[in-house]
């Protein structure tokens, strides 16, 4: 029996996933480690599963924005390396010892009381730290290379604090234009001579995005932060049409005709009647909406995959159910439609959808949430579901 009642599903491709992380390995430097990123439920793929699937295709760590998700991913059995790429609030650092989990750190207040709280609380693992620069994202890190020095050293005296690492993120390593990035990684490059120079020993150096590991594999040092490649999306049309690596797509969502009506007259359709189906019009209910992440911004925009092909979305997108008008083929109560991903040779891509939505291929999918189940395949076989509605 399937472990969810409902005709609405994300199916998550696990050779995408592999392949994926294979096709980076083989564009990076030998010795590049590969940490994937899978913060925000893997991007809303299902972050236990994706790191399974990454882990043992060759990454070596994971990353996640907070604590809370790596807890996640240790509590699935996930033994790996796992670094908190944002801020902890200080009194995360107890339960980051308990969990083995590395943290990011920037202030050298964090730092003095970090170690003060796992000296008192007696802390017996160490807990790692690697330390964020902000070379020009302008959003968490340090900047002046006194601080640095100082925060090192803080580090280096610690009993109970490891330096594990140390890093910086682009802000526009997706474009065409180099130069805001080629700046930051001038300024990363400074800052890791003069620790150089005041004798630091530098632990694990990364500085690449899906975006740079592309555009500048060389910049690889030790690791690089493998995110929306994973997912077989590239960070921006720019580097999808350079065609540097071939990515595959691992998500797509689906869903099944609950309901079908042809218009004896002229008839409106959902909330507003903003769309009226003309004298014949066939027009099918989806059991699927804004509740669970599926845009209401397609109301009369959007489109889905029926029998191979494009049909448009009627109406206004609901909280549980959205329309759309059957063009071209028959219809049955039963019939798999296709909202983002490929049916036979017609495909929307997040891409595709993201633009319709007027933002970037990352939120689309970080929009599904927790109402609809992710059903896992490798080699188009079944190997598993999630589904967080449901208590465990
Ligand atoms: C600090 C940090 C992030 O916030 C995100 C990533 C992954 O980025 P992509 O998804 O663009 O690869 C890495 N590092």
């Amino acid at each position: 029996m399937k472990p969810y009642v409902r005709d609405t599903w994300v199916e998550v491709d696990l050779d995408a996933i592999r392949a994926n992380v294979h096709t980076i390995r083989s564009h990076i430097p030998v010795g590049t480690r590969i940490m994937a990123v899978v913060k925000a439920d893997g991007y809303g793929h299902g972050a236990v599963e994706v790191a399974r699937e990454a882990l043992s295709a060759g990454a070596t760590a994971l990353g996640v924005a907070m604590l809370d998700e790596a807890k996640v991913l240790r509590q699935a059995g996930i033994q790996a390396p796992i670094l908190v790429l944002g801020y902890t609030p200080v009194d995360g650092v107890i339960q980051a010892s308990e969990w083995e989990v590395e943290l990011t750190a920037y202030h050298t207040e964090w730092v003095e009381e970090a170690e003060s709280r796992l000296v008192q609380a007696g802390a017996a693992r160490p807990v790692g730290i690697h330390i964020k620069v902000d070379t020009g994202m302008g959003r968490i890190g340090v900047r002046k290379e006194e601080e640095l020095l100082e925060l090192a050293a803080g580090l280096a005296s610690a009993t109970r604090l490891k330096w594990s690492g140390i890093f910086t993120h682009f802000a526009c390593a997706d474009e065409e234009d180099t130069a805001h990035t080629l700046a930051q990684h001038e300024r990363f490059t400074a800052l890791l001579a003069a620790l150089k120079q005041h004798g630091f020993t530098l632990p694990t150096v990364h500085c690449c995005n899906t975006a740079a590991a592309i555009a500048f594999p060389k910049w690889g040092y030790d690791m690089i932060r493998f995110g929306i490649g994973l997912y077989g999306l590239y960070p921006s049309m720019y580097l999808k049409e350079r065609r540097d690596v071939e990515l595959t797509p691992a998500l797509s969502l689906k869903t099944r005709i609950v309901h079908l009506k042809r218009a004896e007259e002229p008839m409106t359709i959902s909330y507003g009647a903003t769309y009226t189906a003309e004298t014949g019009e066939t027009i099918a209910t989806l059991p699927i909406g804004y509740a669970d992440g599926f845009p209401r911004a397609f109301s009369n925009r959007g489109f889905a995959l029926h029998a191979g092909q494009k049909v448009q979305i009627v109406g206004r997108v609901c909280m549980d159910q959205t329309m759309i008008r059957i063009t071209g083929a028959t219809a049955d109560i039963g019939d798999e439609v296709v909202l983002y991903g490929k049916q036979g040779e017609a495909e929307i891509s997040l891409d595709e959808a993201a633009a319709l939505l007027g933002t970037i291929n990352y939120e689309v999918p970080c929009m599904l949430n927790y109402r609809v189940p992710r059903v896992y395949k490798r080699e188009g076989q079944l190997v598993s579901v999630s589904h967080q509605i449901l208590p465990k």
